[in-house]
């Protein structure tokens, strides 16, 4: 199978290769990702030569036609979008441009080529959120995103279900909630403090720290998007969780404990505008439907995850310093 996989050299989509990789070699696979400041082919190391790299944008209809030809490509899983909810209240436009625009031109180019499945990476944070009291989110929960953000992504849903009902084009979409693991840029909660707990600086809690998240590791992510790329049914949406709903408190003193640094770190700051309180993911679908559940318990996945950027200072001061960035230039396109 011939997989373009968009967004590849981001947190998700570079995990996603590396699995992908492992479980289905003859594949070839295809990563088209833009490099923002979110895309890091460090995050591709070790594969470079395994994979095809193209780097382009998702808006750029010309450029997806051409590597969707040129690669003969039948299968999409769609990662490629802005992320951040801090930056998409900083400046939406991006998010509109790449999330909505971008995912439309996609559609409509991998229509055209004839892809015969097309798997959209979307987020639990298009349903809104939560009192500690409401049931978790179903696929049948109404959307009510309330960020930036997440109504690009919602959007960007719509877009996809319509081109499976107007054009009956095969698409399949899943809806997961907060990741974390190895090669996550670190402007989200648990890398940045992980780091600031490792450099000894402070750890900011928006409000009161007490909004609550579904926290599931990266690689159960990616084991719930390919179980759904093999065996998902067209048209439909799944929801992925985690099963381990913790407050943000909660996470930052998990981190402090596990990284040996005291919790007077802790350091409440001004709340992030509109802060959506909770997310809980019901994943009976994908359960009882495709057989997946998560396989890592949090406690675990943590301090893998803690152990994996103490053991890798080089991949996240190249971040730091912005040197990430130039590495295309240096050692890929001198090449080819
Ligand atoms: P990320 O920000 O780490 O990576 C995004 C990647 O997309 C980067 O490599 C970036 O260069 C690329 N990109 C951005 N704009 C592009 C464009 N116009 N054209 C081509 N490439 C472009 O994001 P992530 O955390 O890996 O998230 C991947 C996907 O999963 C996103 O669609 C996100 O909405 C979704 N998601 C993320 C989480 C999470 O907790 N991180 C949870 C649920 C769903
Ligand atoms: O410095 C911080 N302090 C803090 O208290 C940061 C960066 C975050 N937070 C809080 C805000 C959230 O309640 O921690 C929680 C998690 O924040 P983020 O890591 O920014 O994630 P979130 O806003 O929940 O969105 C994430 O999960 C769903 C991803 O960024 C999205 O891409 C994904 O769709």
């Amino acid at each position: 199978m011939n997989i373009l996989i968009t967004g590849g050299a981001g947190f998700i989509g570079s995990n996603f290769v590396r699995r992908r990789r492992r479980s289905a070699p003859n594949d070839r696979l295809i990563v088209l990702d833009a490099l923002t400041y979110a895309g890091n082919l460090g995050n591709l190391d070790g594969l470079l030569g395994e994979i095809v790299f193209v780097k382009g944008d998702i808006c750029d209809a010309a450029k997806v036609k051409e590597t969707l030809a040129e690669h003969q490509i039948e299968t999409v899983v769609h990662f490629a979008a802005e992320s951040h909810v801090d930056r998409s209240i900083l400046g939406p436009g991006a998010f509109v441009r790449t999330n909505v625009e971008g995912t439309v031109t996609l559609l409509g180019e991998a229509r055209a080529a004839k892809v015969r499945r097309f798997v959209h990476v979307s987020t639990d944070e298009v349903y809104g959120d939560l009192s500690a009291t409401d049931p978790a989110f179903t696929e049948k929960t109404p959307l009510g995103p309330r960020s930036p953000y997440s109504a690009s992504k919602a959007a960007s849903d719509h877009f996809v279900h319509a081109w499976f009902e107007t054009y009956h084009f095969p698409t399949l979409t899943t809806r997961c909630s907060n990741n974390y693991g190895p090669y996550q840029f670190p402007e989200k909660l648990i890398p940045l403090m992980i780091l600031n707990a490792l450099e000894d600086k402070d750890l900011p809690v928006y409000g009161d720290g007490q909004n609550v998240r579904d926290w599931i590791h990266v690689e159960d992510h990616c084991a719930a998007v390919e179980r759904v790329l093999d065996q998902g049914k067209d048209g439909e949406v799944y929801n992925i969780g985690g099963m381990s709903e913790r407050t943000n408190l909660d996470m930052v003193k998990a981190i402090l404990k596990g990284v040996g640094k005291p919790e007077s770190l802790i350091h409440y700051v001004k709340d992030r505008p509109g802060h959506d309180r909770r997310y809980a993911i019901d994943g009976a679908k994908i359960e009882r439907e495709l057989g997946w559940t998560p396989a890592r318990r949090l406690d675990e996945g943590l301090a893998a995850t803690i152990a994996w950027y103490r053991a890798n200072p080089a991949w996240w001061q190249a971040i730091r310093s912005g040197e990430y960035q130039t590495w295309y230039e240096r050692n890929y396109a001198a090449r080819t």
